[in-house]
């Protein structure tokens, strides 16, 4: 719980030189710690230039301050904001007159969570604070300041109101069952129900593309060895990174590095070439291949196209994790002079290309966003927020209810449970419903005893 009587100051810039630094204050000490550093009167949200002087008088910078009086602040408390020269020493001094004066070093996340407790925020706004912080695409960053500025919240607040008005029908026929009204019917449940499902998975699908661009995709490049997986890293990035040799068995050691694909994080990951060997350091190497495989998303899984995929890479796949997506590559199509192309055979993609001279790069990069969810750029994706793996849980949940009330569209009993479950469920990701809502919204809508 949220201790209205601490105060909170935090040095909010990044550690290292810079030309500013900040430090925020935030409670009921704010103000008064504010005026004694800066010697005097603070007017509200104006930018006031002013000497920062410590306890003995002496100047320890100057620069600008700014008061945002409770409760119209990002935490809903007094906050003072100091602006000074960036660095260590004159921050971290501005910050030792905080403490010394009654403020507390904040926890991390503590403006956050106050601004969530103080209800400036829900809690999927709160996350994607964090989430636009570490963001490490543009396309990211897009994405959670849609989340930070409650559009995510605003579609969960949406579902929530369909699930309440559904439920405000079926909690009627359990409360009133004497009354000859067929609640169910009335309401139009069952209608109601299909279409709660049907947005359902509409948000469900932009919460899984929002994940993927929070956390990333981690793509494992596999195969014999020599078929040209350190070649295609090295593409893929657009830089040298993997050694390649016509040597069989050249990549020991997995080789992990970050890329950009059209705003998508990649996460690629280079592999030692899989084989039988007696070699120690070699098997070393193939072991924690298969420890990538265990961790990635998706496999790349590369042959050599003059030989294809023989009876060794499919005992491979047979050992791969059964929840990994795969993508064949028949790789060196410049050997046996082919065009680059895609093919789908069953529910496996092979991309015929180049890791050498790059033909059908493109292909891949199309296909590989493909397997991921984003047709095409992912700027032509509209809906857009970030969401993490609870919030997706949690959506899988409450679908999973609905469609369970769907099929016991007969028993009110069972959709009533149903949807409480579901209500839970999403009041989670905002942290915002509470049962007494529920009551209220019943009796301010429910035309009951007329
Ligand atoms: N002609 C041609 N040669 C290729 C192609 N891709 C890779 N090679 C060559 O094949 C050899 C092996 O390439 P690598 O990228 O090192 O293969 P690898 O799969 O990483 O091999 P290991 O690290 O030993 O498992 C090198 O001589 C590459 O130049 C291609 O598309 N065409
Ligand atoms: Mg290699």
């Amino acid at each position: 719980m949220l201790n209205a009587s601490k105060t909170i100051a935090a040095i909010s810039t990044a550690a290292g030189a810079g030309g500013i630094g900040v430090i925020r204050i935030s409670g009921p000490l704010a103000l008064k710690i504010g005026k004694k550093i800066s010697g005097g009167e603070l007017l509200p949200r104006i930018a006031n230039f002013k000497s920062f002087k410590d306890l003995n008088g002496s100047l320890i910078d100057q620069g600008l301050i700014l008061f945002f009086p409770a409760p119209n602040s990002f935490t809903g408390e007094d906050i003072i904001e100091l602006q000074c020269h960036g660095g260590r020493v004159v921050t971290q001094s501005i910050l030792n007159f905080c403490i010394k004066n009654g403020a507390n070093l904040a926890e991390p996340g503590e403006f956050t969570k106050r601004a969530f407790l103080n209800n400036k925020i829900d809690l999927a706004q709160a996350e994607s604070v964090a989430d636009l912080i570490n963001a490490s695409t543009e396309e990211a960053a897009l994405s959670a300041a849609n989340s930070l500025s409650g559009k995510f919240s605003i579609e969960i607040n949406n579902l929530l109101k369909h699930l309440i008005e559904i439920r405000m029908y079926v909690e009627g026929s359990l409360d009133f069952p004497e009354e000859d009204i067929d609640f169910i019917k009335e309401g139009h449940v069952e209608d109601m129900l299909e279409h709660l499902s049907y947005t359902m998975i509409n948000i469900m699908n932009a919460a899984s593309q929002g994940q993927l661009l929070r956390d990333g995709i981690s793509l494992v490049l596999v195969g014999q060895p020599n078929v040209g997986k350190s070649s295609l890293l090295n593409q893929l990035s657009g830089e040298d990174k993997a050694i390649v040799t016509d040597i069989p068995g050249t990549t020991r050691d997995a080789i992990t590095i970050d890329i950009n694909l059209n705003g998508i994080p990649l996460n690629l990951i280079d592999t030692a070439g899989l084989r039988e060997t007696d070699d120690p350091i070699e098997k070393f190497g193939i072991d924690k291949t298969w420890l990538s495989l265990e961790r990635g998303h998706i496999a790349l899984f590369l042959v050599d196209v003059g030989k294809g995929i023989t009876d060794y890479e499919k005992s491979i796949v047979n050992r791969f994790p059964k929840e990994m997506k795969r993508i064949w590559i028949y790789n060196k199509i410049d050997l046996i002079k082919t065009k680059a192309k895609v093919e789908q055979i069953n529910n496996d993609q092979i991309v015929y290309m180049s890791a050498k001279t790059g033909e059908g790069l493109s292909l891949l990069k199309k296909v590989i966003l493909n397997t991921v969810g984003f047709e095409g750029n992912v700027e032509g994706n509209q809906s857009k927020f970030m969401a993490r793996k609870r919030h997706l849980e949690a959506l899988e949940k409450v679908h999973q209810s609905i469609q369970r009330a769907q099929l016991n569209i007969t028993s009110p009993e069972l959709i009533a449970e149903e949807l409480t479950i579901a209500q839970q469920c999403l009041s989670s990701i905002t942290g915002s419903f509470t049962s007494d809502d529920l009551l209220g919204e019943i009796f301010s809508k429910f035309c009951i005893g007329k």
